[in-house]
């Protein structure tokens, strides 16, 4: 319809989630993920979209402490990765994350292995759930590391809540222990009820991507 842009049509409040990009989950890192940098790349030009049009963003981050049963060393699956305060915690510069990103931290609890967002909380100690209610956010995008783990629980949480939910299928990418790992977790993800957008490309793009009656619009209703 002319004129009738995704980035006006008012509905409801989107938010965009960007899962643990960091440098152990990037290439040279402790745990590094197949693709990541292309993840990165692709990030950068929906963080700058997603700043152009007040979409709330959130970057979560493992957080683990360096004794955790998470890890090989005290009895878990992973390598040590994303320990608290260390240069592989960080998020990766080349994400460009923007200065007034929320990050929510999680993954502090020695016996927890933290994989989803919901786990964790604001800089301020709030849940993040908590934090986009009170924001009035219904609709989150969904992006990051990996597909199969902070991914995967990330967006479940986020159906479970009774949020919508888009995945953005050209900014994830996936561990892949166990061969077919990440496509598993799209499949469960899509019975659930995520939306998956392939190449989308841009927010506005993945926003008209749904079905009219489940379009929602990107900016918050004025
Ligand atoms: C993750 C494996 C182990 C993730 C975290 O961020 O998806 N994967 N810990």
């Amino acid at each position: 319809m002319k004129g009738d842009n995704a980035m006006t049509r008012k509905t409801t409040h989107a938010g965009l989630l960007i899962v643990d990009v960091q440098n152990d989950f990037c290439a040279g890192g402790a745990l590094a993920v197949p693709g990541s940098e292309q993840v990165v790349s692709t990030l950068s030009r929906y963080i700058e979209e997603a700043v152009a049009n007040d979409v709330r963003i959130y970057a979560s981050r493992d957080w683990h402490p360096a004794v955790t049963r998470h890890f090989k060393t005290h009895g878990g699956e992973w390598p040590a990765h994303c320990v608290q305060g260390t240069d592989g915690a960080r998020f990766r510069a080349a994400l460009h994350l923007s200065s007034d990103a929320v990050v929510i931290t999680k993954g502090e609890h020695p016996d927890s292995p933290g994989y989803s967002a919901f786990e964790g909380h604001t800089p301020e100690g709030q849940s993040f759930l908590a934090d986009l209610r009170e924001r009035g956010i219904e609709h989150l995008y969904i992006a990051g590391l990996a597909t199969d783990y902070c991914v995967k629980h990330s967006v479940l949480d986020a159906l479970s809540a009774g949020l919508k939910v888009t995945v953005l299928g050209d900014a994830i990418a996936g561990v892949d222990a166990t061969p077919g790992d990440s496509a598993r977790a799209m499949v469960e993800i899509r019975e659930k009820g995520a939306h998956v957008v392939a190449g989308a490309g841009s927010l506005t793009n993945a926003a008209t991507s749904l079905a009219p009656e489940r379009f929602v619009g990107l900016r918050p209703p004025s």
